[in-house]
């Protein structure tokens, strides 16, 4: 999916005609449950913040995790599950408070020069295409997915990224409006507005420059009323 269908999609969904109806909707059932609003969309755990799966030529797939919190994250305990593959990899060492870890395969092609290195190499990391996924887990529990093309159930979350073209990736947001320099810690739990394809991508390794991600992502209500209502609200 272009992301000129993507916009078009996304404005489809909060055409004001709906929002108006739904926002009085949402505050009447905050105040006859009693809950808080949330006050942001930024995720307070490490995610999933880049992949290329269908590498244009001289590029090899990568992801590349993104530490949202100030404070490093231990790989004691994290793993990579790909739809593609019943191997789990596991993740060593640790990620810095607002860093970023990057994770490739084994190939004979040459790494592009202009790009970080991996962290970590894999034989075990399976890309699907066109369609893939990958499960986040950290001490036992799932903490993220992010899927592509019709990823395999689980492997995705709310819904599928789209497909990537040859040689575009697909990226966190660091909000709601995405900020180059503000991270990629955007986590609504739907795949589909939290990422955005690049055309060029932008693999990140554990010495790149830490990225703060903003005081606000933005738009609270859509992603309270996904989070009570499903991705499709
Ligand atoms: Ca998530
Ligand atoms: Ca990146």
């Amino acid at each position: 999916m272009s992301l000129s269908s993507k916009r078009l999609r996304c404005f489809g969904r909060t055409r004001p005609g709906r929002g108006r109806l739904l926002v009085p909707l949402v505050l009447l059932f905050t105040a006859s449950a009693g809950l808080a609003m949330p006050t942001d969309n930024t995720a307070d755990h490490l995610v999933i913040s880049e992949v290329l799966a269908n590498p244009g030529e001289g590029e090899l797939p990568f992801i590349e995790l993104y530490n949202p919190t100030e404070s490093a994250i231990s790989f004691a305990s994290c793993y990579l599950d790909s739809d593609q593959g019943d191997d789990s990899v596991y993740l060593d060492g640790q990620i810095d408070g607002y860093g970023f870890y990057l994770i490739s395969i084994v190939d004979d092609a040459a790494w592009p020069e202009d790009w970080p290195e991996p962290d970590l190499i894999s034989e075990l990391l399976y890309f699907g295409y066109p369609d893939g996924g990958f499960k986040l887990y950290l001490n036992g529990e799932l903490i993220d997915a992010m899927g592509w093309g019709s990823p395999t159930s689980g492997y995705y979350e709310g819904s599928s990224c789209g497909s990537p073209a040859e040689g575009e990736s697909f990226e966190r947001k660091s909000a709601y409006q995405h900020d180059e320099n503000e991270g990629n810690g955007y986590d609504t739990d739907d795949n589909f507005y939290d990422f955005d394809s690049r055309d060029t991508p932008e693999p990140q390794n554990s010495d790149s420059p830490i990225e703060i991600p903003p005081a606000s992502a933005g738009e609270t209500t859509m992603g309270w009323i996904k989070a009570l209502f499903g991705p499709d609200s």
